[in-house]
Parts: C-alpha cells; sequence; structure tokens
C-alpha cells in the first residue's frame, strides 16, 4: 500500500518502539553505510559498539562486560542459548526452563537449535513460579531464563532466586531485560549483574533506549559466553566473529551510542520518572470507570477492556494490542503523553 505520509507514533500505544532521540537518527544516517561486522575496515563504528557496550555494562552493572549490539532482543535471546548450549555440549539433550511469559524469541531459539524448551507457568502476579522452575530444573538443563520486564505485564521475576537454581544444577542463568533494561535502573528491583551471578542479559536500545532499529544488546559476564558464539572468519582481517548476521546496521550501532551518550543516566532517569506517573495515572483513570487493571510495576498498563470496544478503538486508528489472555496492553513509551492518553479515554467513554 502506498502511502503518501510515513507511520507518525500519534496512535500507537502497544510498540516497545518509540521515536528515536535526534541525536541516535543524526547518527544512523552518518553510518548507514558503515558494517560493524567488518571491524578492521570500518573502525570508528566498531569503536562506537565498544562505547556502547561499556555503557550497556554500566547500566547493567557489569564492570567488564562481553557482548556486541545485536539486532534485536530476538538475536540476543537466541544468542543467549546457543552460548550455553555451546558451553554446556556435554547435555545431550538439553533444555531450557522459562517461564511462560517469556518472549517468543526463545521458541525461536529452541527451533533452531534442537534444545527443548520448557515453559513453566508464572504465579498469581505473573512472575516465575520458582518451584514450578525447580521442578522442571534437571541435569540436561542448560540455561535458566529469567524475564526483567515481561511484554505483557511489564513483570520483574525473581533473578536472584532464578539464578541460584540454575548454578546448582550447573547451568547458566540469562536475563531478558529487552524492554526493562533502561528503566530497571532506577527501580529498586534486583535484576542486573549486581543482584545476582546472572551470567549473560539481554537490553536493547532500540526499546527504552531511544535507538534506531536495529540495535539490540547481548552481555556475557565472562569472555567465555562470547567466545562459544565465535566462528573463525578467514577472509576478514580480524580472525572471529561472534554475531549471528554477517553484515549488520552501522547505524544501528552508531544510534544506540549516540542515544546513550546522549541519555544515561539523566535523561533515561526523567523518561522513567515521566512514564511511570503517567502509567499510575492511566490506571487510574480505568479503574474509575470499572476496568479491571492489572497494577503497572514498570511503566506497561493491562487491562480488561471488552472485545467490542477494543474492536472499536482499532477502528478509530489506535494501534493497540491484547495479551493471549485478552486484556488490552498500553506501553508508555516516549512517544505516549497524557494527551495521547487522554484523547484514547475519550474515545474508550465514547465507544463503550
Ligand atoms: N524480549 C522481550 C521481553 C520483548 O518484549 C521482545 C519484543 C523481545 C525480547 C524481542 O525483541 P525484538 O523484537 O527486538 O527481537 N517484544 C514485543 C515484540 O514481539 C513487543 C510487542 C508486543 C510489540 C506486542 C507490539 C505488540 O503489539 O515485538
Amino acid at each position: 500500500m502506498q502511502r503518501s505520509v510515513p507511520q507518525t507514533f500519534d496512535r500507537v500505544l502497544s510498540s516497545m518502539c518509540t521515536e528515536p532521540h535526534p541525536a541516535a537518527r543524526r547518527a544512523a544516517e552518518r553510518y548507514l553505510a558503515t558494517n560493524p561486522g567488518d571491524p578492521s575496515t570500518y573502525t570508528e563504528v566498531a569503536a562506537l559498539e565498544a562505547d556502547a557496550v561499556d555503557t550497556l555494562g554500566e547500566i547493567t552493572s557489569l564492570a567488564e562486560p562481553h557482548g556486541y549490539v545485536t539486532s534485536g532482543g530476538t538475536e540476543a535471546n537466541v544468542q543467549a542459548v546457543r552460548a550455553a548450549r555451546n558451553r554446556l555440549r556435554d547435555r545431550t539433550n538439553p533444555n531450557v526452563v522459562a517461564p511462560e511469559s517469556a518472549h517468543f524469541s526463545f521458541n525461536k531459539a529452541a527451533d533452531v537449535l534442537d534444545v527443548e524448551l520448557r515453559l513453566v507457568p508464572t504465579d498469581e502476579d505473573h512472575r516465575a513460579d520458582l518451584s514450578a522452575v525447580r521442578a522442571a530444573v534437571d541435569e540436561e538443563t542448560i540455561l535458566v531464563v529469567g524475564v526483567a520486564g515481561s511484554t505483557e505485564f511489564g513483570r520483574v521475576d525473581p533473578v536472584p532466586e532464578l539464578a541460584a537454581i540454575a548454578h546448582d544444577a550447573g547451568a547458566f542463568c540469562h536475563v531478558d531485560a529487552a524492554w526493562g533494561g533502561f528503566l530497571l535502573p532506577f527501580t529498586d528491583h534486583a535484576w542486573s549483574f549486581a543482584h545476582a551471578p546472572v551470567d549473560s542479559l539481554t537490553v536493547d536500545p532500540h526499546k527504552c533506549g531511544q535507538a534506531c532499529i536495529p540495535a539490540g544488546g547481548l552481555l556475557f559476564r565472562e569472555r567465555a559466553g562470547l567466545d562459544a558464539l565465535a566462528v573463525e572468519t578467514p577472509y576478514l582481517e580480524s580472525t572471529s566473529q561472534a554475531t549471528l548476521t554477517g553484515t549488520r546496521s552501522g547505524a544501528g550501532v552508531a544510534s544506540a551510542a549516540a542515544a546513550m551518550d546522549e541519555l544515561w543516566p539523566d535523561g533515561y532517569r526523567r523518561e522513567y520518572d515521566r512514564a511511570s506517573a503517567l502509567a499510575d495515572w492511566f490506571a487510574d483513570e480505568l479503574r474509575e470507570r470499572g476496568f479491571g487493571v492489572v497494577d503497572p510495576e514498570l511503566p506497561l498498563v493491562a487491562a480488561e477492556v471488552p472485545e467490542p470496544a477494543f474492536d472499536a478503538l482499532r477502528e478509530r486508528e489506535w494501534r493497540i494490542s491484547r495479551t493471549a489472555s485478552g486484556l488490552l496492553r498500553v506501553v508508555c513509551m516516549p512517544h505516549v503523553t497524557r494527551g495521547t492518553l487522554s484523547s484514547f479515554l475519550s474515545d474508550l467513554d465514547a465507544v463503550r
């Protein structure tokens, strides 16, 4: 379909992506034709990637991070599973244990890597149920996954306990903070490398980091994690490559470095404060209208809006989506303002 105007974010309420920071846009354009997959040719963007990884390390409290800027959370999660599989090759029928709130990228990882994915129930507050995780882990488990900012409810799993369960079984622990990673530093949740001996972590600049797509982040505590992903690269000056993609976007990498340079930590803190206040206000407004609301923990509101009203709001061009159980999700990303949500509420009042 031909469109005369580009997509705007005016009515986009369920996305985890947002309008990039102006500095991120400028950097993306400047590095559009570079390939960080060939770091000895594209040295400048390679240096920006090293800076970006260092800052991602600061954000997640890891002094010496080993990682890279991925194409997104999916690649980071697939690679975390792959690293665990490669580091525990002695496990012949490897399995990954994750809460059912885990993103579907883990299903892709299990499929391409031919490992078993054991999804276990969450508790009544949508967090990983520790006894269910414990029951699912066995001597063939290679990885236990925790989500820090879940896609549907913005919940944070009990990461220290999950890491302990993983390590007791000789397995690794991965935290998926793809969405939550740029919000959680300003909360008192225990989610990062500082709070638990987490082995790897996903944190995406192209979500709450306000970078341009494609820019995800994968970090390992130990060099061996990244090394487990490396293949030899005979016709490049650099001798090995740990990324899943070959040629990749210098725009994503440079924009991630620029956005974090601009916003970490004060800009991200201000945005966290703004978005949290907005989510609390919006949750109250919905409750006052009699809708059931899942108490927001991070700036993501899930609410019981009946299907006819949901459909009518989509008709009015609101870009909204539902959880598996049918709840409306509103993600308070930087482009979502009080003005946006006020006009959404007016439309909701009109259609119900
Ligand atoms: N991990 C988490 C916790 C995520 O939420 C997502 C994406 C990923 C990993 C994968 O990241 P990439 O997409 O960068 O590979 N989250 C949802 C998604 O699948 C966000 C979402 C959900 C967007 C519903 C729109 C929507 O209607 O895109």
